[in-house]
């Protein structure tokens, strides 16, 4: 079991804003930013709000999500161009639309061309295990595919950050770990309240947090009623934080979010509230082991 520390030892806090996504769209919040240079504006906004890293997820001009390397470039020029925020590339891309009006998961063809993307992404996530992800049913992460991914990424000297989404999910990282794929400190992100994967609890939580190595790094993710408290709860035992309309377009019960920066700004103000120091975006690359041409 792991020995609570004082909030005052704790490692400065990094926020990370998750912008966009690659399920829904401004039909259902409007303030979501989809184009680059919304979500560029957005990403200097949260970056003055006291975001570190923007997660990011790509749209085609009707806004539908798409794999498109060159829509990517065009977002992270645009950020780089507005400010030094992390950028960080989801790998799972998520949904893109068919003709028939359903959503198709985005490919492993398709997803493994993001450790190409130019100019090269601060971070890329990997999801950790394959399983029925609520709404494009099978989310297909097999572990000899997640090594490829982290070996090219790595081989371009870009860090990874392991979205688990079931207690399986972190022995899978953890076994990356002992083939010596993955390197140390992993930063873990703790996925709870996605259909498919494990529900949000107090005690799940606490059950996958007592599995992460020592000297990892971890935030949780929860999508919509559970964000706020899980978010508190978690950063009060030195978690990292992440916000954003990705996870959660409700800034309050059937209160609409007006924008990435509000919920940001309402992270930042509670961890000064608690007690944890947010850290700038060069202390968080210095934790997260970004690196820079
Ligand atoms: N949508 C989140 C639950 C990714 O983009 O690769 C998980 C996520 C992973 O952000
Ligand atoms: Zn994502």
């Amino acid at each position: 079991m792991r020995i609570a520390l004082e909030v005052a030892q704790m490692e400065k806090l990094i926020v990370t804003v998750a912008q966009t996504g690659g399920i829904h769209g401004k039909d259902i919040n409007p303030a979501l930013p989809e184009q680059p240079d919304e979500i560029a504006q957005s990403a200097l906004d949260c970056y003055n709000a006291g975001a570190s890293v923007c997660h990011i997820h790509a749209r085609d001009k009707k806004g539908h999500t798409t794999g498109d390397l060159n829509v990517y470039t065009e977002i992270i020029s645009q950020i780089k161009a507005k400010c030094p925020i992390i950028t960080q590339v989801g790998n799972g891309i998520g949904g893109v639309p068919q003709p028939d009006g359903t959503l198709r998961a985005a490919t492993l063809e398709e997803r493994m061309e993001l450790v190409n993307i130019q100019p090269k992404p601060d971070m890329l996530t990997v999801n950790m295990g394959t399983f029925e992800f609520g709404y494009l049913d099978t989310f297909e992460n097999p572990l000899a595919w997640n090594a490829e991914f982290i070996k090219r990424s790595y081989e371009r000297d870009i860090p990874i950050e392991c979205e688990c989404y079931d207690m399986s999910h972190i022995f899978n990282a953890l076994e990356l770990l002992r083939r010596g794929v993955l390197r140390q400190p992993v930063h873990f992100s703790l996925v709870l309240g996605i259909k498919g994967g494990m529900p949000f609890s107090p005690k799940l939580l606490a059950m996958m947090v007592d599995h992460i190595p020592e000297g990892s790094t971890w935030q949780v993710i929860t999508i919509s009623k559970f964000q706020l408290s899980a978010t508190v709860m978690a950063m009060c035992q030195g978690a990292n934080i992440r916000t954003g309309l990705e996870d959660n377009i409700y800034y309050a019960k059937n209160e609409l979010a007006k924008s990435n920066a509000q919920m940001v700004e309402r992270m930042v103000r509670i961890a000064r509230e608690v007690g944890r120091e947010i850290a700038t975006v060069e202390e968080a690359m210095q934790i997260l082991g970004v690196k820079r041409d």
